[in-house]
């Protein structure tokens, strides 16, 4: 049987799709249109488009002033702020992070021809898992890159302390938790420093954009001349740097979406809940949970489907919710150490990576965010349900 013709046996929602518009994980949040275009016109009237403009002053102090640490550098992206964070703090040799993540991480190492040695997660957490971590220390070894994926926080302390017990620099790419705690305090406030992600998929946008918060006065200076060709003053370059800088309109998005962060939070949660009853006991399905006590932004709505128990395989779900007009993802499938250039330099790295290769055949990301109506939940979870029931009849595997 080829996997077309199931699609429509199983679907059975007749030739066309369940969904007219294309549904995609990944539509931007976007907030008050009047006052985005009111500041794009201030920009557009004052000719100071970029470099150390006043909306990108102004979303710094904002952002800092949520997370609750002293600085904030707005970046032209997350990447480039991971670049250059790993510059400022000097790493070398290796750097331990997770595999299961956005390829960005692995790559603003290597492009600076620091070692990426990736490291298995927990399987409740799909965070670090430190006692692993603690296991692939080097002497070669200088950080340690913690992920809160999904933005859930990852186990702070314990890394902390063995950062400290080896003298490695600790920092985290917080690019999916803005807005998010870890027992009442902001992520973006821990480690040496930590790296936002403000791209349009994000909770919060900023078009593109990234930003490096710290409270290390002295890191927070260094990284500001690295954003900017390390101009000193007019005429006057005292460090080597690049070009990092946030333009003026991304700062106006920014601190026009800033303004309804609690509202998108709100919709997310409403959304989060709503999928969490009506996918409640499908066989073979769970969703991960975000600790109540704690902000959260619920930006992911992630599935874990056990093929056995569902009697179909993600990735059949995945090509049937597709055909549907349903856009899920498998973030972050296949892992990071199965990508090129990984995959050829370190050939047997999924012989460590256990939950990594089991949670990354597993995961699947479902459309959050503004832009998805209630009906839309309700019409891709029957749809879910539907797919797993029908395939649990006819065991389809
Ligand atoms: N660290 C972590 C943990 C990250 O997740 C990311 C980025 C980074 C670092 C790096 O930060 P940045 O350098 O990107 O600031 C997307 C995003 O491009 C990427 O930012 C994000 N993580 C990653 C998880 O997702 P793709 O390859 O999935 O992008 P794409 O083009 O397929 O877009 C995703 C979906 O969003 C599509 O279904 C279409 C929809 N979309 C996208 C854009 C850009 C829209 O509806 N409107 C839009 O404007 O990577």
């Amino acid at each position: 049987m080829n996997i077309k013709n199931n699609i429509r046996d199983l679907a059975c929602f007749g030739g066309a799709p369940a969904f007219e518009e294309l549904l995609h994980v990944g539509k931007p949040n976007f907030g008050n249109r009047e006052k985005f275009l009111g500041r794009v016109g201030n920009i557009l009237d004052s000719l100071r488009f970029s470099n150390a403009g006043p909306m990108v002053a102004e979303f710094e102090e904002k952002v800092a002033e949520i997370i609750g640490v002293k600085h904030c550098i707005a970046i032209s992206n997350g990447t480039i702020a991971l670049e250059i964070a790993i510059r400022a703090m000097e790493l070398k040799g290796e750097v331990i992070l997770p595999s299961f993540t956005f390829i960005a991480c692995a790559h603003s190492l290597q492009w600076q021809e620091i070692t990426p040695v990736f490291c298995d997660i927990e399987a409740d957490s799909h965070n670090l898992d430190p006692a692993l971590a603690e296991k692939m220390i080097t002497p070669r070894t200088t950080g340690i890159m913690g992920v809160h994926l999904w933005g859930r926080a990852c186990n702070i302390d314990k890394l902390q302390e063995i950062a400290d017990d080896n003298n490695l620099e600790l920092f985290f790419d917080a690019s999916h938790a803005f807005g998010n705690s870890h027992n009442g305090r902001k992520l973006g406030s821990f480690g040496r420093l930590e790296v936002f992600s403000f791209h349009a998929t994000k909770h919060i946008n900023t078009l593109e954009g990234g930003a490096i918060v710290t409270n290390d006065d002295k890191l927070a200076e260094k990284i500001r001349l690295m954003k900017n060709f390390g101009f000193g003053g007019y005429d006057n370059v005292i460090y080597i740097g690049t070009n990092g800088k946030m333009n003026e309109i991304s700062a106006a998005m920014g601190l026009t979406n800033l303004e309804d962060m609690d509202r998108f939070a709100g919709i997310n949660k409403n959304n989060y809940e709503l999928y969490r009853k009506l996918l409640n006991g499908i066989p073979g399905l769970e969703m991960i949970q975000y600790d109540e006590n704690e902000d959260n932004n619920y930006q992911y709505i992630v599935l874990e489907l056990d093929e056995q128990k569902a009697g179909i395989a993600r990735d059949k779900v995945c090509d049937i919710l597709w055909a549907e007009n349903v856009l899920v993802r498998r973030y972050f499938h296949p892992g990071c150490h199965n990508m090129e250039p990984y995959r050829s330099y370190f050939p047997h790295a999924g012989l460590l990576l256990k939950n990594t290769e089991a949670i990354s055949r597993r995961v699947l990301c479902l459309p959050n965010g503004s832009a998805v109506a209630e009906d839309d939940i309700y019409k891709i979870c029957s749809l879910i349900r539907f797919i797993i029931e029908k395939s649990r009849e006819i065991s389809y595997l």
